[in-house]
């Protein structure tokens, strides 16, 4: 007389179920800065051979606040492409400075995008927007090179 207990099945089904309650872990939060509102831009990645370099993506208040959506950048050294969106009917640019001087920086757009390549070495900068009195009313952050 054999047994023809489903063993198998019931073992089965017990792995399913145990292996549903198996996620979760807490993912520290680094904090700080509220995430981008759906800056939803996939990182186009030139397929285009050699270039190298980083991009850094950097955006203007779509509202139309004086502000950029980023309090603090980081990037690479070397070669930086800074991909700035300005969504917002204001004109907008973004400018690099380091000790009180321009490094390098976007033309001003209005709803509009831009893009400047950067040489940078390691160290503290400063971002801003040269528009009018935007910077002192706020449109600056920094940018740390590492
Ligand atoms: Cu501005």
């Amino acid at each position: 007389m054999r047994s023809r207990t489903p063993v198998a099945l019931v073992a089965a089904l017990v792995l399913a179920a145990g292996g549903l309650a198996a996620c979760g872990d807490d993912d520290e939060d680094t904090g700080a800065s509220p995430p981008p509102p759906a800056a939803a831009q996939t990182e186009t990645t030139g397929a285009a051979g050699g270039g190298g370099g980083e991009t850094v993506e950097v955006a203007a208040d779509p509202g139309g606040a004086l502000a950029f959506q980023q309090d603090s950048l980081t990037a690479p050294a070397g070669s930086v492409t800074f991909e700035f969106t300005n969504q917002a009917n204001i004109p907008h640019d973004f400018k690099v400075e380091k000790d009180g001087e321009d490094v390098g920086g976007t033309e001003v757009v209005t709803g509009d995008t831009a893009e400047a390549t950067v040489e940078l070495e390691a160290g503290e900068y400063t971002f801003y927007c040269s528009v009018g009195e935007h910077r002192q009313e706020g449109m600056e952050g920094e940018l740390t090179v590492e």
